[in-house]
């Protein structure tokens, strides 16, 4: 049986990639684990049956034999664990490659998502154009951080982990804005990233998605 992961039936990114699934069907693709998706509609999130899987009405969830996980970063964690390719067999670099994780979820996305929700939701609100430029200057500080951090290395430490997957898809939050951009290593970091060929494939299963129903 595969293991099965809630996706939007109609994503409003329109196919982009840039909702939470994305994280998952990538980090099972890199594991070479088939999954099956069950389409939710954003009314279905709000129904018991879901919510007794995900107790905040969202998605993605993973389902597997007995076993239900909410959160992304804790599915990708678990399909980490249980497949060869994503976390350094090394104990103290696997420690680092789960701090990375931590980070992109922690650390960085936060301050895109707050960045990400105020330009979708509070451009008519009379305080948009005061605050955008701090929340703009804060994805900023932190991405020069990341940036410092990369420098010229291919990956945030070694070879490539679940903690460098979990980073370019915060990253790909930062679309049309020319924020990632201004440095260039992080735009080729996540260049390298959506090149992976299982990303490639993750990326089309989840447009394929948004083109039936489109
Ligand atoms: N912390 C949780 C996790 O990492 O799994 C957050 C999950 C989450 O935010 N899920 C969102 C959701 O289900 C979808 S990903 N929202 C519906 C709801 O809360 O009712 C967030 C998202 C949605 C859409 C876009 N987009 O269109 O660009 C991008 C990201």
């Amino acid at each position: 049986m595969n293991p099965v992961i809630t996706a939007f039936e109609h994503s409003p990114d329109r196919g982009r990639g840039l909702a939470r699934d994305m994280r998952v069907r990538w980090a099972l693709e890199e594991a070479g684990q088939p999954c099956d998706v069950r389409l939710l509609s954003f009314a279905a999130l709000k129904r018991p049956a879901h919510l007794a899987l995900h107790p905040f009405g969202q998605i993605p969830t993973y389902e597997e034999g007995g076993l239900a996980l909410f959160e992304s970063g804790a599915i990708v964690l678990h399909v980490a664990q249980r497949h060869p390719g994503l976390l350094p067999d090394e104990a103290n670099a696997r420690a680092r490659a789960v701090a990375w994780m931590f980070a992109a979820l922690n650390t960085v996305e936060p301050p895109i998502a707050e960045f990400g929700l105020a330009r979708l939701f509070e451009r008519d609100r009379p305080w948009f154009a005061q605050r955008q430029p701090m929340l703009e200057e804060r994805v900023r500080t932190r991405l020069g951080q990341l940036s410092a951090r990369l420098g010229d290395a291919d990956w945030l430490d070694g070879a490539f982990s679940a903690g460098d997957l979990l980073m370019v898809t915060v990253l790909r939050r930062l679309p049309d804005t020319g924020l990632v951009e201004e440095r260039p290593n992080l735009a080729a970091y996540v260049t390298r990233g959506e090149a992976r060929p299982a990303y490639q494939r993750a990326f089309a299963a989840q447009l394929a998605v948004f083109n039936a129903g489109a």
